[in-house]
């Protein structure tokens, strides 16, 4: 079977969307780091909306681990397939936003070329939360990381995402190319804030004068992105080269659902986002709680406690009974009231509507992908509604054992003694604390909640809240998820 590129977009299947513009006229104004899924299932398509019109905005997509996803799009021409999904149906549509596909493993000069280009106004961000390595407890830059202790020592190769993000920098001031909008499209509190914190405090340990110029010259508004777009499979590739009559290696696959809300707070030129429907906001922080601590937090509730409970995908997860009771429960009596609602929104409308995209059955959303960096992400998700719960005097039982999962979870073993595959950049520290905890499981518990990066110095010593975690780790290792989900529920 031929392959999605330029030459053969005229032969895709009459029914799949097209570029309605003449993609080859686009030029590169976006440098995207972290050409995964997400960025291609959400920033990318409403840019694709965006250079129909303004053609300045064409992305240049760099992947920063494997060569992947960048060697299939440049043969590609940077055209993949899109594809949303429900219940009701697929529908299907070709991308041209992206333009350009490096790799920094061997196009580190083009990347950093990219980056001080004229041309270009915007770096945006989907590296992950372990991306920036930082502490995610306190959101500041870990110059004990040893990605950054490497890029430090070796500007000229660095090759995490603060690192190389400030490499272009630098070579944009000695260009003098002008101000730049930075905009972090990762799931981490105030993101653009941290992000800022995180660039200034590795530009500051290079040279002072670059972290000026970063203070005067880089605007990082704060963003919350959303859209469940679970990881590609083989099965999805097999049905996109079925629907577009040509083979594409990096098709996306998602939900229709999808929201934008950027905060309008930029240094330099952007596309017209708002166009396709993004929300430009002067205040993100009440968005970006609601979705972190409701969709993520359910989600990771789900991933946790439904792994262990034999479910495979989310889809699953939600539609146990007991499951779907936990976390309704978690979000009306124990989220809900520590969440502003956002302008317009409606926040018990909004937790009735994740459970329909949870339950998404066109949508296969593995557990285990979501599990994936528990100690990157538990502070956003369910942390910090603790900390808030506990400062209002309020209960927090069910958060408690949604921590008490994950911790069960991260021990390394399922309730049939298998071992789970857990793929978290603390995982050796996970090890040797199960390792030293002699099969107690009030010790793993005490272990887990001795991790400072992950509760900080006050949740971790909070007596009550580590009184209830232990007791449901106890009750997960010692009775299994179903009996303690069971009885936590009648309660
Ligand atoms: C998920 C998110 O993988 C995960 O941890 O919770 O990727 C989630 O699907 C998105 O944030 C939805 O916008």
């Amino acid at each position: 079977m031929e392959s999605l590129s330029l030459a053969t977009l005229a032969q895709v299947a009459a029914d799949v969307v097209r570029p309605d513009y003449d993609v080859a006229a686009l030029r590169v104004g976006i440098v995207h780091l972290g050409i995964g899924a997400f960025h291609r299932a959400h920033q990318a398509i409403y840019t694709d909306s965006v250079v129909a019109r303004d053609p300045q905005w064409g992305i240049c997509g760099v992947s920063l681990k494997t060569p992947r996803a960048s060697l299939a799009l440049t043969a590609q021409d940077g055209l993949y397939t899109a594809l949303e999904k429900d219940a009701s149906g697929a529908r299907a549509r070709i991308v041209g936003s992206v333009r350009e596909a490096l790799f920094l493993g061997s196009d580190r000069a083009r990347v950093v070329a990219r980056v001080a280009d004229r041309a270009v106004h915007a770096v945006t961000l989907t590296v992950t939360e372990k991306g920036y390595c930082h502490d995610p407890a306190t959101g500041e830059l870990n110059l004990a990381h040893p990605d950054i202790v490497h890029d430090l020592a070796h500007p000229e190769t660095a090759a995490s995402a603060p690192g190389l993000l400030v490499a272009g920098i630098a070579a944009r001031r000695a260009a003098d190319a002008g101000p730049l909008n930075v905009v972090c499209c990762d799931n981490l509190p105030h993101n653009g804030r941290v992000v800022e914190a995180i660039v200034t405090a590795f530009a500051e340990a290079r040279d002072s004068a670059l972290a000026d110029w970063v203070r005067n010259n880089v605007g990082f508004p704060s963003t919350m992105v959303d859209r469940i777009v679970p990881a590609t499979t083989d099965a999805d590739v097999a049905d996109v080269a079925g629907r577009l009559g040509l083979a594409d290696a990096v098709p996306v696959v998602f939900e229709p659902f999808r929201q934008w809300v950027i905060e309008d707070r930029f240094a330099a030129p952007r596309p017209a986002w708002e166009e396709d429907g993004a929300e430009l906001v002067a205040d993100v922080a009440p968005f970006e709680t609601m979705k972190l601590r409701l969709l993520n937090g359910s989600h990771s509730t789900l991933a946790y406690l439904g792994f262990l409970a034999g479910h495979a995908t989310i889809w699953q997860a939600s539609s146990d009974p007991d499951l779907a009771a936990l976390v309704e429960r978690q979000m009306k009596e124990e989220i809900v009231p520590t969440l502003v609602a956002p302008p317009g929104t409606d926040l018990l409308a909004y937790c009735a509507k994740l459970m329909t995209r949870f339950r998404n059955p066109a949508l296969p959303h593995r557990t285990q992908q979501i599990a994936m960096d528990g100690s990157q992400k538990l502070p956003q998700r369910l942390l910090g509604t603790i900390r808030d719960r506990i400062a209002a005097g309020a209960s927090f039982r069910h958060l408690a054992l949604a921590v008490a999962g994950w911790i069960r979870y991260a021990s390394g073993t399922d309730e049939r003694g298998g071992t789970i595959a857990v793929s978290d950049p603390m995982d050796m520290t996970f090890t040797r604390i199960v390792a030293g905890a002699g099969n107690d499981p009030a010790r793993i518990a005490a272990g887990f909640l001795d991790l400072a990066p992950v509760f900080g110095s006050d949740l971790g010593a909070h007596p009550a809240f580590r009184e209830s975690v232990t007791r449901n780790v106890v009750a997960l290792f010692k009775e299994g998820v179903r009996a303690t989900l069971a009885r936590h529920l009648a309660r």
